[in-house]
């Protein structure tokens, strides 16, 4: 049985979130560096995804808002399979407010504060978002992780280079980020956001395929291995899973790609 310390190395020891070291350890027992993107709009075709790719990924990317007649109870039982498998729970919200407004918006109808354990957030209204939506957890004595969004998949999107060193800023040494997101379908841009980031924080990568290097609408893809490789800690896939003809195939592929690139990535920075 491998150690999460070992096999992680320099991340292990560098981050300070125990949120983080939670996912290295799932990730580390299952092998897989897969965050699921559910991007299903029922959620009894969301509980069984899970239910069955559940043993093959380490952490759950929901976006709540697209599904289909939303209401707690229903939401729970989402809430109940993730935690079943070990799932940490990662609303991608992309919140962008300035920060009181963050918070009241990690309540509201979806209550985000209650059940993920980590947000994306964006840098673009200032610095304030990342103590809002802490504080939004704090409002119901719980403590999460958010990702700043440093790069985006997208093709034609505004996040350029100095952008990225300005989120780093907000983000390096706050209790409350646990890592950015990265563009996944570049490895060029991910060794860059790693060089910048340094070790003790985590960066997950949208813009993940194995199949193809360019999906709908803009979205643009690249290999897991080679993004782990160039420095990204978790490859968050969507279709490439859920939209694949069999399913728990492909989340054992694109988890042991992922597995094989950080087993084999030099030093772990
Ligand atoms: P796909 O089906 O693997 O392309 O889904 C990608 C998911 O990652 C989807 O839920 C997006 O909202 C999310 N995403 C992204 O694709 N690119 C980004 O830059 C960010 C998030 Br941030």
């Amino acid at each position: 049985m491998m150690r999460a310390e070992d096999v992680w190395g320099a991340r292990w020891r560098s981050c300070a979130n125990p949120l983080s070291h939670k996912f290295m350890q799932v990730s580390t027992k299952k092998r897989t560096l897969v965050i699921l993107a559910a991007d299903l709009n029922s959620i009894d075709s969301l509980v069984d995804l899970i239910e069955s790719v559940g043993p093959y990924i380490s952490a759950l990317k929901t976006h709540v808002d697209i599904v289909d007649e939303f209401d707690h109870k229903k939401w729970e039982r989402v809430v109940k399979i993730a935690k079943k498998h070990d799932l940490l729970l990662f609303e991608d919200r992309k919140f962008a407010d300035i920060g009181k407004i963050s918070q009241k918006q990690m309540g509201g109808v979806y209550d985000i504060r209650a059940w993920a354990d980590f947000v994306t957030a964006h840098r673009i209204s200032g610095n304030d978002i990342v103590d809002g939506i802490a504080a939004g957890w704090a409002d119901v004595r719980r403590i999460g992780g958010i990702f700043l969004l440093a790069q985006m998949s997208s093709r034609g999107n505004l996040l350029t280079e100095q952008y990225t060193l300005e989120t780093i800023k907000t983000g390096i040494g706050s209790p409350h980020v646990v890592g950015y997101i990265g563009n996944g379908s570049s490895p060029e841009e991910i060794t860059l956001l790693r060089q910048k980031a340094g070790k003790s924080q985590l960066i997950w990568t949208p813009g993940v395929n194995i199949e193809t290097s360019e999906g709908d609408l803009g979205q643009r893809y690249g290999h897991p291995y080679d993004a782990i490789k160039a420095g990204s800690d978790g490859v968050i896939v969507g279709s490439g899973i859920y939209g694949s003809d069999d399913p728990v195939s492909s989340a054992k592929l694109y988890a042991k790609e992922s597995w094989r690139a950080l087993v084999e990535r030099e030093d772990n920075g």
